[in-house]
């Protein structure tokens, strides 16, 4: 598929978290130079600027969520942006932000597959589950909740963005570098069915392995949904985080995760989400993921190609 126009679109809000910052992500992301990481690639870019919505007022939750009304109103933004730069036949990249704007951003990619007809695979790289409920989850936080409101599991404002209900079929999302989950969650995620190559797998089976089974059904028919949260990566690699978590894929491992995904020719959109830079060392988190997005549009490490 040829992109013919990149959209970043940024949403700078952290509503969703409970330690402030990630609402600074868009901005570190182009201070590290990520239009002209894409225009590197030979990627035409409009930069859409930032979406407006409310501040974190920082109350404490709720029947079980933290911050439900802000957070329904940066997802509303969030699939509206999402969906017209789709409907423009553009690439749209979603700059968070907190990992609950990805409520309005996937379901805008699912309506948006319906409608023209294509297959959707969302790859949810992580090491979070973001499978909570309001009546399982530790901390009320939205941002690990997400991926159950996707497939129809959380209150109406989240659930009911797109068309249809739920947003997403569960087996359609595949889960990368899972590390913390927790106990109820996991019970959550066997009932969704959802799709999970936790680190033990990549552990076991390589990165190699692993991300030829995540893209085994990614055919010439898909659009491929990238959902990137930056503390996928290792935290050694990645400290500018909210939550870092020890034990993540290595910058080669992540190299060859985007480089396979590259491989695919079906990327079609992308969330660059939860960079913190609060918690960040110079930038170095921006800078990491901004290399890894050159990957993942096609820079290669590879002499034989
Ligand atoms: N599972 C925990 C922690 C968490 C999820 N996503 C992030 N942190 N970034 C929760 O709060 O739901
Ligand atoms: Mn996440
Ligand atoms: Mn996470």
């Amino acid at each position: 598929m040829a992109i013919t126009q990149v959209d970043l679109i940024g949403a700078p809000t952290d509503v969703g978290a409970s330690i402030r910052g990630a609402s600074m992500g868009p901005e570190a992301l182009r201070v590290a130079s990520l239009p002209l990481a894409l225009e590197r690639q030979g990627l035409r870019v409009a930069d859409a600027g930032n979406l407006a919505g409310p501040t974190n007022p920082w109350h404490p939750p709720r029947d079980g969520f933290r911050h439900l009304e802000e957070v329904a109103h940066w997802n509303r933004s969030v699939h509206e942006a999402v969906l017209g730069s789709l409907q423009a036949g553009h690439f749209p990249i979603l700059m968070g932000g907190d990992h609950c704007l990805a409520i309005g951003s996937v379901s805008a990619v699912a309506q948006y597959c319906r409608a023209v007809g294509r297959k959707l695979v969302v790859l949810w790289l992580d090491a979070h589950a973001d499978a909570n409920t309001h009546d399982i989850t530790p901390t009320g936080n939205i941002h690990g909740m997400p991926v159950a409101c996707l497939c129809g599991q959380g209150p109406d404002a989240l659930t009911r963005l797109s068309d249809t209900y739920p947003a997403v079929d569960a087996k359609a999302i595949r889960q990368v570098g899972i590390r913390s989950v927790d106990a109820e969650e996991k019970r959550q995620l066997r009932a969704l069915g959802l799709r999970v190559f936790d680190m033990r797998h990549i552990d076991e089976n390589g990165m190699r392995l692993t991300m030829e089974q995540a893209l085994a059904e990614v055919d010439a028919d898909t659009h491929l949904h990238v959902s990137f949260d930056a503390d996928f990566l290792d935290s050694v690699v990645a400290p500018g985080v909210g939550t870092p978590v020890l034990g993540g894929p290595t910058y080669r491992e992540a190299q060859l995760c985007m480089e396979m995904i590259a491989d695919t020719g079906q990327l079609a959109s992308l969330d660059l989400m939860e960079l913190n830079p609060a918690c960040d060392v110079r930038n170095q988190t921006a800078e990491v993921v901004v290399d890894l997005v050159e990957s993942l549009f096609g820079k290669s490490t590879l002499i034989r190609k």
